[in-house]
């Protein structure tokens, strides 16, 4: 039967151009998906990306090889027809198949969403309950770091340090715990190379989870258009061995003590006076 020779070579077809795109996508393009391998929860980005490469691209080359087949197996071959073949009403054998993938793909990718959520927060802000708090942070007490937003640069305070300062300093395989907020408008705090993006907001305390990995050079940028000089509202933290953080953490503490005095009590938020300030 026809149908059945069209259906075989539509499979074949698409057999012969999924395998070798496939194999490209997963071995050759996803591991220098963004964000790279800078944390656990960037690492875990990048496998997300494999994974969800992987399951659209057999998709995609479905759709393009049955559109090109048809292009050419059903083309108008007698060109002085005016007539159009007959109607397609539907079928039920293709439509249930259709069905049947596309919603096993879309459940199961819900499902997987959702459980690597809850693996390790993928570092995104949770707000200030966290749901998804990673194994290793409720062992040890991972490192609080204060992310302090405002127009238009970001400060860091390590409470159990008592220091505020602009240079973002994190040792290396820790367990880190951002308490994301801002003092004016909303921003978001993007430190792009440890997959965080956590938004800034004034009055809250939003909660990022991260496990740092070996020493990097992190990008931090604001990426929620806050005002005039948004685009300037970027800067360089530094992930270092856990020594080098200790001796940078004592010094900075000497450092900056007279300013420390002068900071205000810890808090998850703070309600800056004059309350307002202009965007
Ligand atoms: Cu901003």
């Amino acid at each position: 039967m026809a149908q059945t020779r069209h259906f075989r070579n539509v499979v074949m077809l698409w057999l012969i151009v999924t395998v070798p795109f496939e194999a490209l996508m997963i071995f050759v393009l996803a591991p220098g998906m963004p964000p790279g391998n800078g944390s656990v929860q960037a690492a875990g980005q990048v496998t997300d990306n494999t994974v969800l490469f992987g399951l659209a691209t057999p998709v995609t080359t479905a759709v393009l090889v049955f559109l090109g087949y048809c292009l050419y197996a059903f083309r108008e071959r007698d060109h002085s027809s005016a007539l159009e073949g007959p109607a397609i009403r539907g079928d039920a054998g293709v439509q249930f198949w259709w069905l049947l993938t596309t919603t096993t793909l879309v459940l199961f990718l819900a499902a997987y969403g959702s459980i690597r959520l809850l693996q390790d927060g993928s570092g995104g802000g949770q707000g200030p309950n966290p749901i998804a708090v990673p194994a290793m942070a409720k062992g040890d007490a991972p490192l609080q770091v204060q992310v302090v937003a405002q127009q238009w640069q970001f400060d860091y305070r390590y409470p159990k340090y008592g220091f505020e300062t602009p240079d973002l300093m994190l040792p290396a395989n820790t367990m880190v715990e951002f308490h994301v907020t801002s003092l004016d408008v909303i921003h978001s705090f993007w430190a792009y190379q440890l997959g965080v993006k956590a938004d800034a907001n004034p009055g809250v305390d939003n909660i990022a989870y991260v496990h740092t990995l070996g020493p990097l050079t992190i990008n931090v940028r604001c990426a929620e258009l806050c005002g005039l000089w948004h685009g300037y509202m970027f800067d360089t933290g530094h992930v270092v061995p856990q020594a080098e953080f200790a001796t940078w953490a004592q010094q900075q503490q000497t450092l900056l003590a007279p300013g420390s005095k002068r900071l205000p009590k810890y808090s998850r938020t703070y309600f800056p006076s004059p309350v307002r300030r202009s965007g």
